[in-house]
């Protein structure tokens, strides 16, 4: 199986020039707390890595996993001992991307750590007047990219009239609704009974369990697509569920980590959440949408409440795939007061214009009044 494109493989001899690292965690106050079956978040950490050339570029690239091991095992604070430890000393020696990229396929996991580095990486080339990885890799792209609101749990309905209503309103392309097993509420299935969008969907991150199929048959009665209803390791049960009831549709989203997994599973499962991140970095992130569009499975790009410098990713990602309805990207508004980009992401009847994030500028300012910790490697 041979999905890269050869320019993709041709593109990885590109030399790479590392002076050091500097790895940078932020925190980003949040418009608003956010609930989910993984539980409440006020505030956005995140680690940046800068990437600097020996020509004084800067490359940037964002860690995305959450600041605890209740999405993924990665958190912030392993993040940076992983990269400090194990990642930065074999950087030291690399000559070329393709080499960088064989450097952390050492590092047994932390996908999001290790896709931060690729994307510094990619990003410096970039800055230094280069061609990136997506560059080189031939697909046609669209310049609006469709973008789908993840809402949280809501503490009560009014709450989720007023965000159902303001979601519609900004013309948000598919409505997400959080659910959890505790979640089953008359006024929550009353609400989305009424909800009057052509797209909707649920995520539960992994919080059905054996003991929970009564409360799942409720949501998947709607028959919307319901994301990670199991925690990872346990798609098993989907089985278990659908012998009695045959409806459930799957979107994976945490199950996925590496090609490999989506292969075990592509004949199961209605449509994949793609995050670059969690699935190891952008050649990756190539290699999965190639495999998803020769095998016809629907896929979109997930998000982490990433910053401007995620997000902007992200979105070139997403500009990449022609067919989606909507990818987990809402404006930076919708989270932050305060972001990391000169130009903020904003969002135009629930469209998102990504030519611009091709080469977003940093706001140094903003992000050094955001960082909360630092250090740099090699220097
Ligand atoms: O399950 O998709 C998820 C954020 C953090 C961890 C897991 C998830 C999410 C989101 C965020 O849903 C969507 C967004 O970034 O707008
Ligand atoms: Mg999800």
């Amino acid at each position: 199986m041979n999905l890269v494109p050869g320019s993709v493989a041709d593109f990885l001899h590109t030399p790479v020039s590392l002076s050091h690292l500097e790895l940078v965690v932020v925190e980003l106050p949040q418009v608003k707390p956010f609930y989910s079956a993984i539980g409440v978040r006020n505030s956005r950490k995140a680690l940046i890595i800068k990437w600097h050339t020996h020509d004084g570029v800067i490359g940037y690239g964002e860690c995305s996993c959450r600041p605890d091991p209740f999405y993924s095992h990665e958190f912030v604070e392993g993040a940076i001992q992983v990269v400090s430890d194990y990642i930065y000393p074999l950087l030291t020696k690399v000559r070329t991307y393709g080499e960088a990229l064989a450097a952390l396929s050492k590092v047994r996991g932390w996908n999001f750590t290790k896709a931060a580095v690729e994307m510094a990486m990619n990003d410096a080339i970039r800055r230094s007047g280069g061609i990136g990885i997506l560059e080189s890799w031939g697909r046609e792209r669209i310049q609006r990219v469709p973008v789908g609101i993840s809402m949280g749990l809501f503490k009560d309905e009014a709450t989720m009239q007023q965000s159902i209503e303001d979601a519609i309103e900004e013309g948000y392309q598919r409505l997400k609704f959080k659910i959890s097993p505790e979640y089953s509420h008359p006024y929550v299935f009353r609400n989305i009974d009424e909800c009057n969008h052509p797209n909707i969907s649920f995520d539960a991150n992994g919080s059905f369990g054996k003991n929970d199929f009564d409360e799942l048959r409720l949501f998947a009665h709607f028959e919307y697509v319901i994301e990670q209803p199991f925690a990872p390791g346990s798609f098993y049960l989907k089985e278990e569920y659908q012998f009695a009831n045959p409806s459930l549709k799957v979107c994976l989203d945490e199950e996925v980590e590496y090609m490999g997994q989506l292969i075990e599973h592509k004949d199961e499962i209605k449509e994949i959440n793609i995050k670059p991140g969690r699935i190891g970095g952008l050649y990756y992130t190539i290699e999965m949408i190639e495999y998803c569009i020769q095998n016809a499975i629907p896929a979109w790009i997930g998000g982490m409440f990433e910053t401007g410098i995620g997000r902007a990713q992200n979105l070139q990602i997403a500009s990449f795939l022609q067919g989606a309805k909507a990818h987990d990207q809402s404006p930076s508004s919708r989270y932050f007061t305060q972001d990391v980009l000169v130009k903020p992401i904003e969002m135009d009847g629930g469209f998102i214009d990504s030519s611009y994030f091709f080469n977003p500028e940093i706001d140094e300012k903003a992000l050094q009044e955001l960082t909360v910790k630092s250090l740099s490697l090699g220097r």
